[in-house]
């Protein structure tokens, strides 16, 4: 402990959170478990690293060839403390890796029983259409568009709103093709399944602008599939709900406007359609 201590002192912000966006830290009420979890499976591997490089480049000296030597080394095998070692280890990291993965993975993934707010995310080739349940109101987006420097126009996302200190439910959709639902600074992401529903749950718990994409390649403008999330207080949040309002972006855009109309369970029978 005191190594590590010392060690770890001396570490800059970007290495303590192994490297992840800075951003991240306190974003969710996730992210600084999943940065827990990345950071501490690089110390237990770099860990196994070391003891394994070491134990190469010491045999790899001390048993070298020397002068004058001839023929075969002395021959080894059924050396069980060492087998027993190499079976037993990996076993114990193993276990731990998926012990401690799974109790994480329990937590991140619990329902929210009531959520303070819900939303339905559909994403189609190439933007994200939101809808806000609670407030009835959608927005929809295009692709990401080119500023005049060529770099992408960023005022043009699409942006989700969500206020900060509520907790939050998305429902995940797709209208077309697999997407996958990522804000990059909330380390998660979710694949967007044509006819099936995943779900995320989080506290965003910092004020700011996050960065959103789609990271599954779904075709040929996948890269121009970004968003912006703007995690806001409260009264920006209705602002900017009221604003969609005036708009009349009022209702949500359900699955009507999914491209495929014959998935299985929704009645179609093909005939005399195409
Ligand atoms: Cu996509």
């Amino acid at each position: 402990m005191g190594a590590v201590t010392v060690i770890l002192a001396g570490c800059t912000q970007a290495q303590l959170i192994g490297f992840l966006p800075e951003d991240s830290v306190g974003a969710t009420n996730h992210t600084d478990r999943i940065t827990g979890l990345w950071v501490t499976s690089w110390i237990v591997l770099l860990a196994v690293g070391i003891v394994t490089w070491v134990l190469i480049i010491w045999a790899a000296v001390v048993y070298r060839r020397r002068k004058g030597q001839t023929g075969f080394p002395v021959q080894l095998r059924y050396n069980m403390p060492i087998e027993i070692f190499y079976t037993i280890v990996p076993l114990i990291l193993v276990i731990g890796f998926f012990a401690f993965t799974v109790r994480d993975q329990t937590e991140i993934e619990q329902p929210i029983a009531d959520p303070d707010v819900q939303i339905e995310v559909y994403g189609q080739r190439w933007s994200w259409a939101f809808n806000y349940a609670h407030e009835d109101v959608y927005e929809v987006g295009i692709q990401a568009q080119e500023g005049e420097s060529g770099q992408v126009d960023t005022d043009q996302l699409p942006v989700l709103y969500l206020p900060v200190d509520e907790t939050v439910e998305i429902k995940i959709e797709s209208r077309d093709v697999i997407h996958s639902f990522w804000i990059v600074d909330f380390l998660y992401k979710k694949d967007m399944i044509p006819a099936r529903s995943n779900y995320m749950y989080f506290t965003p718990l910092k004020e700011g602008e996050y960065d959103g994409k789609c990271a599954e390649l779904c075709g040929e403008y996948h890269s121009r599939m970004l968003f912006t999330v703007k995690v806001v207080s409260r009264e920006e949040y209705d602002e900017q709900m009221a604003l969609l309002r005036e708009k009349g972006q009022t209702g949500q855009l359900d699955s009507t406007y999914d491209l495929n109309q014959n998935l299985p369970g929704t009645g179609a029978t093909g005939e005399g359609e195409n």
